[in-house]
């Protein structure tokens, strides 16, 4: 009895290699928490008003599009749940200000009718960097929290599909603007991984990693809407590289 307590386990050893958790009421990092907490918050906000506006551009989706909508208010919640849960208080100017370029472009391509660069930046971009930075945040998460990204990420798929499936179902129309809406919207992603990697790295999630799962993630989407290798090469290269 007292032998099967004290000989280690032969797996034993390759725990203790595992890097453990952040500890979630240091004060390092619930300042890290509040800029990030608020930034999904926004975000989740943000592709609510977004879908909101889509709809009103391709009213025979309409349907489709505010059920996606009413999901991110869901997702809003989780996460301003996840927030109290720690006892952190979301920086929503800080959030705002992040998501303000891309906001930007997003009105004027909606003011000009342009549903191609709408959906380009909600349904592809800003999917593809939710899930890759949900992928990460996961397993560094406190299980409050893991439990609500692992709900969110499952919704943010489905979200990505559409995008994808109306671009591909228009591409010969839409390709020129795709790609100028990308050149114009993906060094905005880069600059927002930039602005995240310090608070990201308080919660062991690394820039490397997010940029890898990133570029996977939109560069599957982008070949699946239509696009051949060397042209997503040639676009990924106009933001990321
Ligand atoms: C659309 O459904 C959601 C849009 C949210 C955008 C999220 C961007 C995430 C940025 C960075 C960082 C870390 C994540 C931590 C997760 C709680
Ligand atoms: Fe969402
Ligand atoms: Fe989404």
């Amino acid at each position: 009895m007292s032998n099967s307590t004290t000989v280690p386990h032969p797996l034993a050893s390759s725990a203790d290699l595992v890097t453990p958790l952040p500890d979630f009421t240091s004060a390092t990092y619930k300042d890290a928490y509040s800029r990030i907490n608020g930034i999904v918050i926004e975000g989740e906000q943000e592709a609510h008003d977004n879908y909101q506006a889509l709809a009103r551009l391709l009213p025979e989706q309409a349907e489709n599009l505010v059920q996606l909508a009413r999901m991110e208010m869901k997702h809003k919640r989780g996460f301003q749940a996840c927030g109290r849960n720690l006892k952190v208080e979301p920086d929503m100017d800080f959030a705002k200000r992040f998501f303000e370029p891309l906001r930007n472009n997003f009105q004027v391509a909606r003011g000009e009718g342009k549903v191609a660069t709408c959906l380009l930046i909600q349904a592809i971009l800003i999917e593809a960097f939710s899930i890759a930075a949900y992928h990460i945040y996961i397993p560094v998460a406190d299980p409050f929290a893991r439990k609500v990204t692992e709900g969110v990420v499952k919704d943010e798929y489905l979200h990505l599909n559409y995008g994808q499936e109306w671009l591909k179902a228009h591409f010969d129309q839409v390709k020129e603007e795709i790609m100028a809406a990308n050149k114009a919207n993906l060094p905005l992603i880069k600059t927002m991984l930039d602005e995240v990697e310090k608070d990201a790295g308080q919660l062991q999630m690394e820039k490397e990693s997010l940029i890898e799962d990133f570029l996977i993630g939109y560069q599957e989407a982008l070949s699946d809407v239509g696009f051949t290798t060397r042209e997503l090469i040639r676009m990924s290269a106009q933001g990321l590289s």
